[in-house]
């Protein structure tokens, strides 16, 4: 296979000129292709086939253990002007960062396979998708391609059609930590990431295009490129709410996404559209719509079971990637709270040693189709998308943030995207557990500055008069003990239903200087063992700590200069104002 597209054969044949490849394979996005991927890197020992009779189609992939997370570090915006980067991203000179990443490049893929893949983020008849190729020299990268995306033949063909397409140039490279970059060029829509095999860095569809380059044309062309879950929570009289969720990685998206509705809440589903990133354009008649651009979950690992989330643990039961888990003596996938089996290898595949770190690396993977989910919905393959009732940002906040809030409006919504904070996890490699901003969950993923990003936000209030209500939730709240206040998991079907009662009017709410919080009666806690006290506490508005934290954020927005919207400094002058207001 090859293309009639000649700006997308001549890019290829430049690649190739550069990297040197023994051969080139375009990929027709076949099973039968995929298989054949399988048995050869089986064969070259890059991946291990698990246990056929428990595990069928399953496979364990060992990344080298320097190469297990996103390196917000090596990750540039590659913009003419540094300013249009912003102080939220790493910046490098388009013109030194081609240099300095092309030189690492030149011969990068001798004595490899140079693998060309078409993709298409989104259905491939939505208008709203946009188109990639990716070339790489990584089988294990075309694999789970294959998983994430929608690939091959047909993306190709709409290329061909279109014209326009995400060039992404991926190598693993020598694996060398120091001579690894993931560089953006927005301008160009173009992404060349180099030494790196790990999901983040390597699978360009995913964070590289799906957000930092969308988001930078969702700007140009009116849209929004969110790191938001997209899920459906069907009521027991068969009404349907969509809701984007926004929190930061490994923050619990994925298990919102496949929640499984407690005993305690009979009638209700949870139909689930996309577990990470979410596409959202107003349609014809001001209505927010979402589509998930990717078509798999590349999910972690450890902490799932059949009790935080069944629909993972059975999906992953067959025909996924397992990669950085730990292994049983049965060949079986091994993590931390599987709560199942006892390993015996750990994630480097050296022998298991109780106490001596986990089993499994905390920010171990699986990637696995979306349709394996018992609660896939059908209309993740819409072309029109799915309409959003409530958008909802969170974090991971031991304290301050209550339960769940609604903001006052579109843009005080924006003002609450916009303060996010959360503790930093495994997802990227740095510090873990520090609280850090990270507005929108888009601190590694906004391909622009956040001030301009901040006002395409606020420009939506004029643009649409139906848009979505703003809420805020924090499942983590813990008492002095380092206790979790609320029980989590399925059991935040209850949050969601207040917010779906609020979107429809059907419930009042405090009005506190935050936003609009419920009453202690208004969240349903039937069959919960949880205290009148740890309900007054987990919807408290600590007014001195909420001083502090609005102090911080305006200090915080400030930092982004002339180009922050005023509008949005005047928005949390009044939230000030308000704290000061006495009880
Ligand atoms: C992810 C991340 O993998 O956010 O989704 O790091
Ligand atoms: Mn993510």
């Amino acid at each position: 296979m090859t293309t009639r597209l000649s700006a997308l054969q001549d890019w290829v044949d430049s690649v190739a000129k550069l990297t040197q490849p023994e051969d080139i394979h375009w990929c027709n996005g076949s099973d039968a292709e995929y298989k054949r991927l399988i048995r050869q890197m089986n064969r070259s020992g890059d991946l291990i086939e698990l246990d056929a009779a428990s595990y069928p189609n399953c496979y364990l992939h060992r990344s080298d253990p320097t190469d297990v997370a996103r390196v917000e570090h090596l990750t540039f915006i590659c913009t003419q002007d540094e300013e249009d980067a912003g102080p939220n991203n790493h910046w490098m000179k388009p013109a030194d960062a081609h240099a300095k990443i092309d030189a690492l490049f030149e011969g990068a893929m001798q004595g490899r396979t140079m693998y060309v893949i078409p993709y298409c983020m989104g259905p491939i008849e939505s208008p709203y998708s946009r188109l990639g190729v990716e070339i790489t020299d990584s089988p294990y990268v075309v694999a789970n391609m294959k998983l994430m995306t929608r690939m091959g033949a047909d993306a190709l063909a709409r290329i061909e059609r279109e014209g326009t397409f995400v060039k992404g140039l991926h190598s693993t490279g020598d694996l060398d930590p120091d001579r690894r970059f993931i560089m953006h060029f927005p301008e160009e829509l173009a992404i060349k990431s180099i030494g790196s095999g790990y999901g983040g860095n390597a699978l360009l569809g995913k964070k590289c295009h799906a957000l930092r380059i969308a988001s930078w044309q969702a700007r140009q062309e009116g849209w929004l490129a969110e790191h938001m879950l997209i899920v459906g929570v069907e009521s027991p009289q068969g009404e349907t709410h969509y809701i984007a969720c926004a929190f930061p990685s490994a923050c619990g998206k994925t298990n919102l996404a496949m929640l499984i509705p407690p005993d305690s809440q009979p009638g209700w589903k949870i139909w689930t559209l996309g577990d990470d990133i979410a596409w959202l354009h107003l349609d014809e008649g001001g209505q927010l719509r979402a589509i998930n651009p990717e078509a798999g979950y590349f999910g972690v690992v450890p902490g799932t079971n059949a009790k935080t989330n069944k629909n993972a643990f059975d999906m992953i039961q067959s025909d996924a990637i397992f990669t950085n888990v730990g292994v049983t003596a049965d060949n079986q996938p091994w993590w931390e709270d599987k709560k199942t089996g006892t390993p015996v290898t750990d994630w480097k595949g050296d022998p298991y040693v109780e106490g001596a770190g986990p089993a499994a690396h905390p920010n171990s993977r699986f990637t696995v189709s979306a349709k394996r989910n018992a609660a896939y919905s059908e209309l993740a393959d819409a072309p029109e998308g799915v309409p959003i009732s409530a958008l909802v940002f969170g974090g991971r906040r031991k304290e301050l943030a209550p339960l769940v809030y609604e903001a006052k409006d579109w843009k005080h919504g924006v003002l609450v995207g916009a303060g996010v904070a959360s503790e930093t996890t495994a997802a990227a490699t740095g510090e873990i557990g520090v609280v850090r901003r990270d507005p929108m969950a888009m601190k590694p993923f906004c391909g622009y500055n956040f001030a301009d990003y901040w006002a395409h936000w606020l420009s939506f209030a004029e643009r649409s008069d139906k848009l979505p209500r703003v809420f805020h939730v924090n499942w983590f709240r813990q008492d002095a003990d380092g206790k979790f206040l609320w029980p989590g998991f399925g059991e935040n079907l209850r949050v969601l239903r207040w917010i779906i009662d609020r979107c429809e009017n059907r419930v009042g709410a405090n009005e506190t200087a935050i936003g609009f919080l419920p009453t202690a009666d208004d969240i349903d806690t039937r069959d919960l063992d949880i205290s009148a006290e740890t309900m007054a506490a987990l919807l408290s508005v600590d007014k001195d700590q909420w001083k502090a934290e609005m102090a911080s954020v305006g200090e915080y927005l400030q930092s982004y200069g002339d180009r922050l919207p005023s509008e949005l400094l005047a928005i949390q002058a009044d939230v000030v104002a308000a704290l000061n207001v006495p009880d």
